[in-house]
């Protein structure tokens, strides 16, 4: 069938859900050693839909071993060919469960239901399928050059993205010929371990993907592990310096896909009502939780009043709400901690003295959602123009020339990624140049390909995910 063809519509929750999930370590399913679960809530109702297992030290360390088994016994000497005939199987069976993933990742992790289905799991299959391709062409990364995978890599990602952080992660690794042990965020476990029935129904060799739930220790524990030797890590720059420092002088490898504080650019020149829609789903897409979100509004001065008119418009007729709901835009915050850091950093902007403009919709009484918010008159020095808000939550500052909206654009600590919205084409060119962000958008934002490779400059991290350089970034090069 089609690439992007599966059952529409989930509406109901699937009978699928189990009460409990364990890791996934070997080809098997095993509880934690400690026997030890952590519950997992639904954001949009706080109620609990069922338990983790906790992988303790040792948990990780039986993963460890199972992967480096895998590896050296069958892995390493399983063709490329093969190696990709496996990833064309996991592709096809995540559109096969499409819609069990779709309802899995939104009540988990609070995201509306047409994201999860229209997004998230189609781009999951499609980075599959993307490396699945690769796995038999690796020669042509490198011509003359010996490619050898590391061996174990360990893998630890957030939860804005739970299935496809694990595509991002988890394809290019086994196309390159790594075995992988991957850490899901403790808010969102559950796609990451139904991604382990999904290696079963392929058939894939025992241990060469292994999923160990837990928090920041379990993560800590995957990260330190003697046989993990090259570690992807996307979450926090926080948490991303922490794993630095504690990799020092260790010969392992790192990518690091960390924050972003990006700036989306609006010149008098763009067709303003494509612009809106570009800002609206910048910043309100997936309730904001996108590391790469455009959260800096730079416009320019002579179109700064029309173009917040038009926005404050679009964002009244934004439906906020049960994620479950194939009509809503914006669904729940990932957890109440989140939505407590986004409040604080609101607040932050109303003390500092920036003028906050939000949608008057109603929200659930029970569940965690923050209305879509917009601040008008922030000033660089304003935390809200400095800081990850990671909500809904947009800083609108202003420009007169190009020259000082590249200056106040790459005037951040992170560098991720940057939009440009005008109708000169040199424009584009100019100013794709010169802002310092891994990817720059012309007339569009948030789109995404396997084939390109995605990353960042300063705090925003290190190496690319996608695309050749995400396969490189996955191999030894000799
Ligand atoms: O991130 P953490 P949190 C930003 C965003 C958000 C803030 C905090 O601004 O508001 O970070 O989110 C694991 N060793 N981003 O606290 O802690 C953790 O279990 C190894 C941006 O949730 O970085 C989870 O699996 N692992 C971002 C993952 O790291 C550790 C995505 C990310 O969690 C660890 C998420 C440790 N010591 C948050 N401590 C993006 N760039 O997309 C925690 N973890």
């Amino acid at each position: 069938g089609d690439l992007w063809e599966y059952d529409p519509a989930p509406e109901t929750a699937d009978p699928k859900m189990k009460k409990k999930y364990d890791l996934f370590i070997n080809g098997e399913f095993v509880p934690a050693k400690s026997g030890k679960y952590f519950p997992t809530i639904n954001p949009a109702d706080e109620t609990k839909i069922a338990d983790i297992a906790l992988a303790g030290a040792n948990d990780v360390d039986a993963a460890c071993k199972a992967a480096q088994k895998a590896f050296t016994h069958v892995w390493s000497k399983t063709s490329g060919q093969e190696r990709g005939k496996y990833l064309y199987r996991i592709a096809r069976l995540l559109q096969d469960h499409a819609r069990e993933f779709a309802i899995a990742e939104t009540l988990d992790g609070g995201k509306p239901i047409k994201e999860s289905r229209d997004f998230d799991v189609p781009m999951a299959a499609a980075h599959f399928f993307y490396h699945a391709g690769w796995a038999d062409k690796l020669e042509f990364l490198a011509p003359g050059r010996k490619l050898s995978p590391h061996g174990v890599v360990g893998q630890v990602i957030p939860w804005n993205f739970p299935l496809l952080m694990l595509a991002w992660k988890i394809a290019p690794a086994l196309a390159t010929g790594n075995c992988v042990v991957l850490k899901p965020a403790e808010t969102t476990s559950i796609t990451a371990l139904k991604f382990g029935e999904i290696c079963q129904e392929a058939g894939l060799p025992k241990g060469v993907v292994n999923i160990v739930s837990g928090a920041g220790e379990t993560g800590a524990a995957v990260i330190n592990h003697p046989l993990t030797t090259k570690v992807a890590f996307t979450g926090s720059t926080e948490v991303g310096k922490l794993i630095m420092r504690s990799l020092a002088g260790t010969e392992k490898k790192m990518t690091m896909e960390l924050g972003g504080k990006a700036a989306n650019i609006v010149f008098d020149d763009a067709p303003l009502d494509q612009a809106v829609e570009g800002i609206v789903n910048g910043i309100f897409f997936n309730q904001g939780h996108v590391c790469c979100a455009g959260s800096r509004l730079l416009v320019q001065e002579s179109v700064a009043d029309e173009v917040l008119a038009k926005l404050k418009r679009r964002m009244a007729v934004l439906r906020v709400g049960d994620p479950m709901d194939k009509n809503t835009d914006i669904g729940a915050i990932n957890s109440r901690e989140q939505l407590e850091r986004i409040t604080a950093l609101v607040k932050s902007g109303v003390d500092e003295g920036a003028e906050l403009h939000q949608s008057a919709c109603k929200l659930p009484t029970k569940g965690f959602f923050f209305r879509p918010s917009v601040f008008a008159n922030v000033s660089m020095s304003h935390r809200i123009a400095r800081e990850e808000i990671f909500g809904p939550v947009l800083s609108i500052l202003t420009f007169r020339t190009p020259e000082e909206a590249v200056e106040k654009a790459n005037n951040t600590a992170y560098g991720l990624s940057a939009g440009v919205w005008t109708d000169k084409g040199s424009r584009i060119l100019k100013m794709s140049t010169l802002l310092k962000a891994g990817v720059v958008w012309a007339n569009t934002y948030n789109k995404f390909d396997p084939a390109s490779p995605f990353g960042g400059y300063k705090e925003s991290g290190f190496g690319r995910e996608g695309g050749k350089q995400g396969l490189l970034d996955y191999l030894k090069i000799s």
